[in-house]
């Protein structure tokens, strides 16, 4: 039994409001929903920042041809199934060197391969890991650029991607450029349908982290008496997922129990969307400037460079 899963699983759901870290979605299962997630037409972010992703390459190689900056070492955070990082390396062709870090070992190494096939001249790293925790990675001599695409960014609370942006500047060195995917703030109307699409994949998205809890913490949850829900909370900025109990009912994992009042919740996911300047603030509160921004149409979306 993996004991840190386990300790964060029980120490969520002793909470008031009961809660898991959504890190833990991505097992093997999760990260395949995941990828379905991403083909759903409800689900804009991946295809909007997947669309914008040639451009911002485009223009990054003029921008790294002027100051100079002849080899790049582009390092990944939570790079999942390396769909994004393609479109990049198509362009930016002073990227000698690729490092992959993602907590979905198996799912990472399958994709890296193809990669590898793909970018024949290209340096692979793969580094299995939590990246929301500081980490110590090799540097090169080339200058390191961070890619942590997708709005990830958004899974952290505000303060803790202050954290992960101090962190990411320590793992990154002195010199060193960040590229960002951010989900901006927009009308719920097109949010909530993003979270709760109509054939249900982001529902078994949600409902896997249960069936991973009964497998590998010998839990007892009945995924017909829990429902998954997705509501924008406005006044946070933030995509709010849960999972609501159907029923009174007890659940007990590796020998605990639980118990849930009919209507009680799981939080399981917070996706918080940030206006450009918003985001370019918490940048710069940890220690990186803002060096350009990119916007999809309607500015549903944004892609920033930071520097430090
Ligand atoms: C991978 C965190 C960017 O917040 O949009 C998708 C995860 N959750 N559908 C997001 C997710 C439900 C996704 N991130």
């Amino acid at each position: 039994m993996d004991h840190v899963f386990l300790q964060d699983v029980l120490a969520g759901l002793r909470l008031p409001q009961k809660a898991l870290p959504p890190k833990y979605f991505y097992d093997q299962q999760g990260s395949a929903y995941f990828d379905q997630i991403c083909q759903l037409d409800e689900y804009y972010p991946y295809r909007t920042e997947l669309g914008l992703l040639p451009e911002v390459a485009r223009e990054l190689k003029h921008y790294f041809e002027r100051a100079s900056v002849s080899s790049l070492q582009l390092v990944e955070f939570g790079a999942g199934s390396l769909h994004k990082v393609k479109p990049v390396l198509e362009e930016l062709s002073m990227v000698d060197e690729f490092v992959a870090l993602d907590i979905s070992g198996e799912h990472l190494k399958e994709a890296s391969s193809d990669l590898a096939e793909a970018f024949p001249q290209l340096t692979i790293k793969v580094v299995q890991g939590d990246f929301t925790q500081p980490m110590q990675m090799e540097l090169s001599s080339a200058t390191p650029m961070g890619f942590f695409p997708g709005s990830t960014i958004g899974n952290f609370e505000p303060e803790e991607a202050v954290e992960f942006l101090r962190n990411a500047g320590t793992t990154l060195g002195e010199e060193s450029y960040l590229l960002l995917g951010v989900d901006t703030k927009k009308d719920r109307a097109i949010l909530e349908p993003a979270y709760n699409d109509s054939k249900g994949v982001t529902a078994l998205f949600n409902k896997n982290i249960l069936t991973r809890i009964n497998r590998e913490l010998d839990g007892n949850f009945d995924l017909d008496q829990f429902e998954h829900t997705a509501i924008y909370n406005q006044q946070l900025g933030r995509i709010e997922m849960h999972l609501r109990s159907l029923t009174k009912q007890e659940v007990s994992i590796a020998g605990e129990r639980f118990q849930f009042a009919e209507g009680e919740t799981i939080h399981t996911e917070n996706s918080y969307k940030y206006h450009p300047e918003e985001f370019e603030r918490l940048a710069s509160r940890a220690g990186w400037s803002p060096e350009s921004v990119w916007l999809a149409a309607d500015g549903i979306f944004a892609i920033m460079l930071l520097r430090r």
